[in-house]
């Protein structure tokens, strides 16, 4: 039976390494008989979570969740207590994937029942806002499909392709188009585990995709950089990719690269296209089916607002923030501050708050780090921000007024209680945070770090 979402499941080209993750193989019919087992084993459960580790497992999770019909919670591996508690809860996760469920790559199961509804939720994706604890993104199965055909088209994705990445599999990036993206198209998938310069050079991929963390650290290694020289496409997207490493990149590899912009909530909306123009600064032109406006501020740039095909469902159980993400007339409002040039091509300018930082490709917001340091008990205020750094596109760095706690102290507070790639890198102690005559902090009299 061939799933219309995971099209390349069960149909097409099946080889012992169809899909390899983190050095383990498994071939497309070993996927779809250890999913179907998890899929009959969770029919019917509200919704299901997975600690979404670099892992076969995790991919027969995720795939068994979409093959049931039961939205399927990645869980950060390195999440933290206060973390991982909020999303089990906030999700109302019925079962733990791995855990609660056995996760056994050498089972084999048949499935007969009907394929989900194309509305029906098939992830729950937790992401940051500006204050409060990370909020629950429903993506249907519908989405997902639609993202992934527009970027097949732009990118001329097919089942000749060996994608190579070691993206985490609990954001979209990683998960929807590293692995879903693979399950859709046919093609061949290497994730490497970690996202290293060595291993990327190693894959012989046709594919390959990154953080602009990744693609930095890929520069800084030369003869990895120009092992890459053979690959089709060497996409970027999760943060804007810095001039430097463009040029690098194509200096190295002899290709530009091409960049895409999405977020959580709207999936890939604009990307530059495998036949297109490949410009520095450019993301490229909206995917089929989406639309894209801006709400210019003056200067030619403004919040850049979309709609489409691959828009979630809304916050999961938070109707008033998701009536707010839209604007009176159906728009989704990014909250990225974007330019589009007379032919088209869009260029992402910034981010309207401060307050959602991006460091090495994660959404972090200030204020949940905030309110992790404030539950350190030697905290009594704290101000974190996202300051600019080559190698993590933003850096974060708290300042707190505290008695008696070390720097370190309060980055592995930080690290043990929401999770590692929240943490700060530094931390400044102050005396008292600056604030108006209103007693509200002023983070930009903040002094350098
Ligand atoms: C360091 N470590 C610690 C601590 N400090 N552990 C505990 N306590 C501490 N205080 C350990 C970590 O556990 C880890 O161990 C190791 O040190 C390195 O961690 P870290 O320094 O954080 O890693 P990094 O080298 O800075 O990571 C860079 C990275 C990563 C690999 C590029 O940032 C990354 O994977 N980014 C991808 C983010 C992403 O996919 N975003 C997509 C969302 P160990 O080595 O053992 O693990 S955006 C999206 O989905 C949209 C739609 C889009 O547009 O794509
Ligand atoms: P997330 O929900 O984690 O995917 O984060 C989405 C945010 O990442 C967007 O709102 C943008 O601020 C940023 N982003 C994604 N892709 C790009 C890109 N190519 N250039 C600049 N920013 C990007």
């Amino acid at each position: 039976m061939t799933d219309r979402l995971l099209t390349a499941l069960g149909a097409g080209a099946d080889t012992p390494d169809a899909l390899t993750v983190a050095g383990r193989a498994l071939s497309r019919e070993e996927l779809l008989g250890a999913a179907n087992a998890v899929a009959n084993r969770i029919a019917g459960a509200r919704s299901v979570a997975v600690r979404a580790d670099a892992s076969p497992e995790t991919v027969v999770a995720v795939v068994g969740g979409l093959l049931a019909g039961v939205p399927v919670v990645p869980l950060p591996p390195d999440a933290g207590p206060a973390e991982r508690e909020h999303i089990l809860r906030d999700s109302r996760a019925e079962l733990i994937l791995g855990q609660d469920v056995p996760l056994d790559v050498r089972e084999r199961a048949d499935r007969s029942a009907p394929e989900p509804d194309p509305g029906a939720a098939a992830l729950v994706l937790y992401t940051s806002g500006t204050t409060g604890a990370p909020k629950g993104v429903v993506i249907p199965r519908s989405a997902i499909a639609a993202g992934l055909d527009g970027l097949a088209d732009a990118w001329q994705w097919t089942a000749d392709d060996t994608l190579v990445h070691g993206l985490p599999l609990f954001h979209v990036h990683g998960l929807v188009l590293g692995v879903l993206g693979a399950l859709r198209t046919g093609c061949r998938l290497v994730h490497t585990g970690r996202p290293t310069p060595e291993a990327y050079a190693a894959a012989g991929g046709s594919l390959y995709f990154g953080v602009p963390t990744v693609w930095s650290r890929v520069v800084r290694e030369p003869s990895a950089a120009r092992a890459l020289s053979g690959a089709r496409l060497l996409v970027s997207g999760s943060a804007a990719l810095p001039a430097p490493v463009f040029r690098d990149l194509e200096a190295l590899t002899g290709q530009r690269p091409v960049e895409r912009y999405g977020m959580t909530e709207t999936l890939i909306t604009v990307s530059t296209r495998a036949d297109g123009d490949r410009r520095q600064g450019s993301v490229g032109l909206p995917l089929p089916g989406v639309r894209t406006r801006l709400v210019e501020t003056g200067g030619g740039i403004g919040e850049l607002e979309v709609r489409g095909p691959t828009l979630f469902a809304g916050y999961l159980g938070r109707p008033e923030a998701t009536a707010a993400a839209y604007t009176a007339d159906g728009w989704f409002r990014t909250g990225d501050i974007a330019a589009v040039e007379p032919d088209g091509t869009h260029r992402i300018v910034g981010r309207a708050s401060t307050d959602l930082i991006k460091s090495g490709g994660y959404r972090i917001g200030a204020g949940e780090v905030e309110n992790a340091l404030l539950d350190h008990p030697a905290v009594t205020e704290a101000a974190v921000v996202g300051l600019p750094h080559e190698d993590l596109g933003q850096e974060i760095v708290a300042y707190v007024v505290a008695d008696g706690v070390t720097e370190q102290d309060l980055i592995d507070f930080v690290a043990g209680h929401l999770s590692v790639h929240k943490r700060p890198r530094r931390v400044r102690f102050l005396d008292a945070l600056p604030r108006n005559a209103m007693g509200k902090p002023q983070k930009k009299l903040l002094p350098p770090a």
